[in-house]
């Protein structure tokens, strides 16, 4: 055992059990949370550096402390791979994670009470896009537009005009966490264009795939500013990017520290550039392709078995499933029952749904981590025979204890990075 691991172990037992108990747990089951990835081992040991240690408040060459011959080593070859990864002139990595990266984006072009034009919740956004519940929220105009799910997923981009030309949004912004389709990054800038708003893609869920180039990059249709978090597909460390158009970098800079952060965590930053260095590679490209491929297998097999599926399918990484038309059980009883088989999904609001959120009407699953321990197609549509079964006949307590059986036997071929 490391020294480090040894000392733990003897010396903080309770935490060092439980570090222990989620790596088995993480190995015997199957993780569908299609915002969840096993990290590369080459990030948790940077992660886990003496970087820990280090305060870098400041940018490489201007720093408010000293000691920072490698901070800024590191820091700036993580930029020059995020910029080389996703083609773009500008890259901040200091963010700490998904909510402040937007955040930082937002307070850097608005005033208080001006307008955002953002994915609907329900229809796939996400909760930094300015839901009611949310501090930005509160501070500025959130104007929502919705998809049209019986339509594929479309989203009406007539509609999304006139609600621009309405309410003269100042960032038009695209992105998603439940939402199964890619995007018409055209038509947004075409509504932004229109209004002269700021265009805003937050790909956290598919920034993976874009570095991978198997997803459109928004920066190819002349976007501004793109975000993403960098632990889902992109398998680094939990944290955020911001990448912008050169004319936007100073004020994205100024934005992120002094504005809304002080000292960046640097060893997520070391782990950070060690990602971008492995999303460079072309085992990256083979890896985004197959996730792709995994999911249109596994949404194959559950439509096969009758599941509805929002949108009638996937065109990314990711399905959200309509439980209650499916199984007549609602999402949090369907995320518990393929949790007693070791099936890690999570519960879902639909669109428009009529449920609470913490009762929703589905589920969503998706293939980023399944992919990175090596499951292919075939092992995609077993999975997606468990999920239906479980679903359909979740009242038949030795069909649960024999497909948890199966799974845990099957997991045991697939090896987690890292553990
Ligand atoms: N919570 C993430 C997700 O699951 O999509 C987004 O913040």
């Amino acid at each position: 055992m490391d020294a480090n691991w040894k000392l733990l172990s003897q010396n903080d037992p309770e935490i060092y059990q439980a570090i222990k108990g989620e790596e088995e747990r993480e190995k015997k089951g199957i993780e569908l949370i299609p915002s969840e990835n096993y990290t590369y081992p080459e990030v948790l040991a940077a992660n886990g550096s003496v970087f820990t240690n280090k305060y870098a408040e400041g940018y490489p060459g201007k720093r408010y402390y000293g000691g920072q011959d490698y901070t800024d080593v590191i820091e700036r070859i993580a930029i020059e791979r995020a910029k080389k990864v996703f083609r773009c002139e500008h890259a901040n990595v200091q963010a700490l994670s998904g909510s402040p990266m937007n955040q930082a984006v937002y307070l850097a072009f608005l005033k208080p009470g001006d307008t955002v034009l953002g994915m609907d919740l329900s229809h796939g956004g996400h909760l930094t896009h300015g839901a009611p519940v949310s501090h930005m929220g509160k501070i500025f105009n959130f104007v929502r537009y919705k998809t049209r799910p019986e339509a594929g997923g479309a989203i009406d981009f007539d509609e999304l005009m006139r609600i621009a030309k309405e309410t003269k949004p100042k960032i038009v912004l695209c992105g998603y966490t439940s939402y199964p389709r890619d995007y018409n990054y055209e038509d947004f800038k075409k509504v932004a264009d229109a209004v002269g708003a700021i265009t805003m893609a937050d790909v956290s869920h598919i920034g993976g795939l874009i570095a991978g180039g198997v997803m459109r990059n928004p920066f190819d249709y002349g976007f501004d500013i793109v975000t993403t978090t960098t632990h889902k597909s992109l398998r680094g460390p939990r944290a955020g990017l911001i990448m912008c158009r050169a004319e936007f970098a100073k004020e994205i800079d100024k934005s992120v520290f002094p504005g809304l952060q002080g000292g960046p965590h640097m060893h997520t930053i070391a782990g950070i550039a060690v990602a971008l260095g492995k999303a460079l590679t072309p085992e990256f490209k083979i890896y985004a392709a197959q996730v792709l491929k995994n999911a249109k297998a596994l949404a194959e097999t559950l439509l096969k078995n009758g599941v509805q599926l929002i949108t009638g399918g996937t065109d990314n990484h990711m399905m959200v499933i309509n439980t209650v038309s499916s199984f007549g059980v609602d999402g949090k009883e369907a995320e518990q029952i393929l949790d007693r088989v070791g099936i890690t999904t999570n519960k879902q609001i639909i669109p428009d749904d009529p449920n609470p959120p913490l009762r929703p009407s589905g589920i969503r699953l998706g293939t980023p981590a399944a992919t990175t321990r090596g499951m292919k197609e075939a092992e995609m549509e077993q999975i997606g025979e468990w999920i239906a079964s479980a679903l359909k006949n979740h009242q038949n307590e030795a069909l649960l204890a024999q497909i948890k059986r199966d799974v845990e036997a099957f997991c045991s071929k697939y090896p987690v990075p890292g553990i």
